[in-house]
């Protein structure tokens, strides 16, 4: 039986390029072939619980905005929220779904309740699940809403929140486990200083580290199949964090010796907040071998803090995927919408038709990305650009065959000279706006 929160909406139609109905698709389709693979299993949308069910519409001035009758915190109310949610997802035809552990449960006054609450709601999400087919992308814990959480999680000064921190994130690996989750998130968003007059900058880092190798021992201990991924972002709500942004998680896995079980969720806000292009932050992660999934967004380019906007810029999109594509495509992740409606947005159905421009961008940048893929019109340009490489003296360069002295003796020999040659930047853009 449905909520009738959405009226008598259940399912939102693909009507082509030339609809001018809000509430149709007008370029995402699930089962359109896109380098031979279907859309949605290239895609793999899901909706974040947080934004769009939790989130009462303040900001720093202004108070709730949003009415929505589950807006309370008990079973019944979180209960209705997963009605609510699942409605969405289901007219969406979104195969995948994200949470806190604070998103889908009441709020309890100790870790006990919390956890009874959880698997309450687990119980009853995985009913949901069952019932729709929606899977669970990613599940969390939130350890940054509480106020025990002022001093951070992991890299609190007092070992009590450390230990209350390190409680909750079991059990969100377990309701994770439980729902048949295909990844695991942190995000730290208080893990980082406001000052360093009252931080120990080396021991945070050491209470970091040993923290995240507990999760990904526990993780092996339960049989999780799923990945651990780290999200970066530079700052906000904390000045520094210590996951600054897709370079510093790296430098810190490796630190910790987690760089072959940890992967990162590449943000769009969290990007430009780091001074990076999505695609920047991407491009590195597949470098560097930890690409894991993507919180899809858009952050103001005027602000300095996490706007969190729906996606609506298809180059930028196009961008993206290219590098999404260049990786491989998604193994355990996927296109998560952690994007917010403007506070004045306050209907049910923006809340859709937020979620339908968002998905029919993010097909519209894929479907580009792949035509530039199989035109090969940045690759063949790309190659041609490095292959002096593949000759027989630059190869020995690189291999360790040649020294300083030696290239020294090769350059005076051989009298070479290099001539400089266009980056030909201009002729690329070019290229890509013929795409986009
Ligand atoms: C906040 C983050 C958060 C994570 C999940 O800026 O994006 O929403 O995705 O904790
Ligand atoms: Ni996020
Ligand atoms: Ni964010």
């Amino acid at each position: 039986m449905s909520t009738g929160f959405f009226g008598s909406i259940d399912r939102i139609p693909y009507a082509g390029p030339q609809s001018d109905d809000p509430l149709t698709f007008r370029h995402y389709q699930a089962d359109e072939l896109v380098l031979g693979k279907r859309m949605e299993d290239h895609l793999r949308f899901s909706v974040c619980y947080w934004h769009s069910f939790v989130w009462p519409g303040n900001d720093p001035f202004g108070a709730q905005s949003f009415e929505r009758p589950w807006f309370g915190n008990t079973l019944e109310d979180a209960k209705l929220k997963a009605d609510v949610a699942f409605e969405m997802f289901t007219a969406l035809g979104a195969p995948y779904y994200c949470w806190h552990d604070a998103d889908i449960r009441p709020e309890g006054g100790s870790f006990a309740e919390n956890t009874a609450n959880l698997d309450v709601m687990v119980d009853y999400l995985g009913e949901k699940m069952e019932a729709t087919g929606v899977k669970l992308l990613w599940g969390t814990a939130n350890l940054f809403s509480h106020r025990r959480y002022m001093g951070g999680a992991a890299t609190n000064p007092d070992p009590d929140v450390f230990a209350f921190a390190a409680a909750t994130v079991k059990t969100c690996l377990d309701a994770t486990h439980k729902l048949g989750g295909e990844n695991y998130v942190l995000w730290g968003g208080r893990e980082g200083y406001e000052t360093l007059l009252n931080t120990d900058l080396e021991r945070e880092l050491d209470q970091m580290g040993r923290f995240l190798n507990m999760v990904v021992e526990y993780k092996h201990k339960i049989g999780f199949k799923g990945a651990i991924l780290i999200e970066p972002k530079p700052q906000e709500p904390t000045k520094h964090q210590y996951d600054f942004d897709v370079a510093t998680v790296y430098g810190f896995l490796k630190r910790y010796g987690l760089e072959n079980e940890v992967r990162v969720n590449v943000e769009q806000g969290h990007a430009i907040l780091a001074g990076h292009s999505f695609e920047h932050e991407l491009a590195l992660a597949r470098t560097l071998g930890i690409f894991g999934s993507i919180d899809m967004n858009r952050n103001d380019y005027q602000s300095g803090w996490d706007t969190d906007q729906f996606p609506n810029n298809v180059p930028e999109m196009a961008l993206a995927y290219y590098q999404v594509l260049q990786a491989g495509g998604f193994s355990t992740g996927g296109t998560n919408f952690d994007s917010k409606l403007r506070r004045q947005s306050i209907d049910p159905q923006d809340l859709l038709i937020a979620h339908i421009g968002g998905m029919d961008c993010c097909a519209q940048g894929l479907r580009a990305a792949a035509k530039m893929v199989e035109d090969g019109a940045l690759s063949v340009p790309l190659k041609e650009r490095y292959s002096g490489w593949s000759d027989q003296h630059a190869k020995q360069m690189l291999s360790g065959a040649l020294g300083l002295d030696d290239i020294a003796t090769h350059v005076l020999h051989n009298d070479v000279n290099p001539r400089p040659r266009s980056g030909a930047q201009e002729k690329l853009e070019n290229i890509v706006n013929r795409y986009v």
